[in-house]
Parts: C-alpha cells; structure tokens; sequence
C-alpha cells in the first residue's frame, strides 16, 4: 500500500512537470504546438482561432522547427496545406512573421523553388504545402489547416 502511495505522488509530480502544454498540444523545444487538422478557416479566422488559444499562428526560426512541423504536416494534410504566421499585406514582397514582427528576410526561410509568386496578384499569406513541407503564398482568404503556437508554461497547466 505504502509504495502504491509512492507510486502514486510520484506520477502526480512527473504530470505536473511534463503538463506545460494543454491536452492534444504538442510540446517541442520549448514550445506548444497545436495542429488544427479537423476544419480549415482563412488566415485572419485562423489567427483568432489561436488567439482564443492564448497562441499565435506558428512561426518557423529554424530547420529544425521546420522539421518538425514538416513531419505532422505530412502526417495530418491529407490534400491540404497548414497556415503559418507570416504576410506580406503590409507592404508586397516584405514577408513578415506577423505576431513576432520580424522579416523571414532576416531569419531562416523554405520556400518552395519559385515562391513566393505573388500569383494573380493576390498571394500575400504563407503556407506550408502538404507534400513538400515548404512554403507557398497563396490568397489569404482561402481555406487551409492551420498551426497554433504558444511558449510552453511549466507548471502552468498542472493536471496532476
Ligand atoms: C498554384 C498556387 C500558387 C503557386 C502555384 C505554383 O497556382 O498554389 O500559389 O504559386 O500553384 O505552381
Ligand atoms: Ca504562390
């Protein structure tokens, strides 16, 4: 009984440290990850989705991040590709994480070869194909699959 009760606060403990990402999050470096795979929205419908979530649209620093991402995406898109958190509404051709507000200009990029085309005039939204896990420009009204991203909490959402 006595090592049961051990057994058991020690579970308790373990969730409370590892529970720094909501149910159904994914946690990877540091951050929470949510894959929305189960409806698609335009881009602006999509980031307040996120927003609701305390979360932003995902914004991709690093090969590894893209790797990441890139291994879900092509799990999860079955046809269809995921928003992430980057314009050029602002201004055209200024690709911009919108949340953070840095140029993908000055950070690491992965575009597919010969985007962004701007086609039609009318891309000015980023997202990762389903396929390739690169990234496209595509007309940000369009529906899409998105990725929701927060920093992890530790702690912060203890369920133990
Ligand atoms: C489609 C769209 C465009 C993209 C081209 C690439 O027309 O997805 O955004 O640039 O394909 O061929
Ligand atoms: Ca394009």
């Amino acid at each position: 009984m006595e090592s049961f009760l051990t057994l058991l606060l020690l579970l308790i403990c373990v969730n409370a440290i590892e529970a720094d990402c909501p149910d159904n999050w994914i946690k990877h470096s540091g951050q929470c990850y949510l894959f929305v795979d189960h409806t698609m929205l335009d881009w602006n419908d999509a980031l307040n989705f996120c927003k609701n979530f305390e979360s932003e649209l995902a914004e991709v620093q690093t090969s590894i991040e893209e790797n990441f991402l890139a291994q879900h995406v092509r799990q999860l898109g079955k046809g269809n590709g995921f928003w992430l958190g980057g314009s050029d509404i602002i201004l055209e051709g200024e690709w911009m994480w919108m949340t953070s507000k840095t140029l993908l200009s000055m950070g690491y990029t992965a575009w597919m070869p010969g985007e962004p085309n701007n086609e039609g005039n009318n891309e000015h939204c980023l997202e990762i194909k389903w396929n390739s896990f690169l990234w496209n420009d595509t007309p940000c009204d369009q529906q899409r699959h998105f990725i929701c991203e927060r920093e992890s909490r530790p702690g912060g959402d203890v369920v133990g």
